[in-house]
């Protein structure tokens, strides 16, 4: 049986849930160590009032980045785990790293999709995905077998769970609602870079 199988078959099957509440879920899962990639938009502003962690990279100013940032950490570290958390709005802008990341078969990558339907940050516009873009399956298309909805809030945990110790790479698909997050990052790049440098033991 194959892993989506086990998940819903389309978006709309999915649970919309909230993303802050499964960011904290996330993050109280992780072991110490992993790299987390926050992308554009809400995303990193839910990573940041999760709780800061010096492994964590908070991507600020351009769009679908969070996934290719993650796969180059990936390459160069693979003894980590690296988890991307990006929105459908950004992961739309750049669908070819999803090919990459199946052609490059980054065991020990996750990508996490917030998909609210939404550029909500720049005033909720509909994006693509609202209306025909279904991103777990566009994901199995480009070569991610692994890439599946939740479809709950137990169901994210139990796939967090495997794609932390069993090989992938994975994509994790999240229906999300459009709560704005409490949160709002700090926007200093130059200590977020030089922090998750350190935090990642690329730089001392
Ligand atoms: C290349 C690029 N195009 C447009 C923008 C403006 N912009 C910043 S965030 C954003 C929306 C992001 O949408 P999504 O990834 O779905 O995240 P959400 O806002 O829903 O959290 C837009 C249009 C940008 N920063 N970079």
């Amino acid at each position: 049986m194959s892993f989506a199988s086990n998940h819903p078959a389309r978006r709309e099957d999915a649970k919309v849930m909230n993303r802050a509440e499964l960011t904290r879920r996330l993050v109280a899962r992780l072991h110490h160590d992993e790299a987390v990639i926050g992308g554009i938009g809400f995303a990193n502003f839910d990573l940041w009032g999760a709780g800061q962690r010096p492994q964590n990279f908070y991507m600020l100013g351009s769009m679908g980045l969070a996934v290719p940032i993650a796969l180059g950490v990936a390459i160069a570290q693979p003894a980590r785990r690296v988890v991307a958390l990006e929105g459908d709005g950004s992961i739309l802008m750049q669908l070819g790293a999803l090919a990459t990341v199946a052609g490059r078969r980054a065991a020990n990558l996750i990508v996490v999709i917030w998909d609210n339907g939404a550029y909500q940050i720049t005033g909720g516009q509909p994006t693509a995905a609202a209306e025909v873009a279904d991103i777990a399956a566009i994901a199995r298309g480009a070569g991610i077998a692994k890439s599946a909805w939740a479809a709950d809030e137990g169901d994210f945990e139990e796939m967090i769970a495997r794609a932390l110790t069993e090989d992938g790479p994975w994509l994790i698909a999240c229906r999300i609602d459009q709560a704005r997050p409490d949160s709002t990052t700090e926007r200093d790049p130059a200590r977020i870079r030089d922090r998750f440098m350190r935090g990642i033991g690329a730089r001392h």
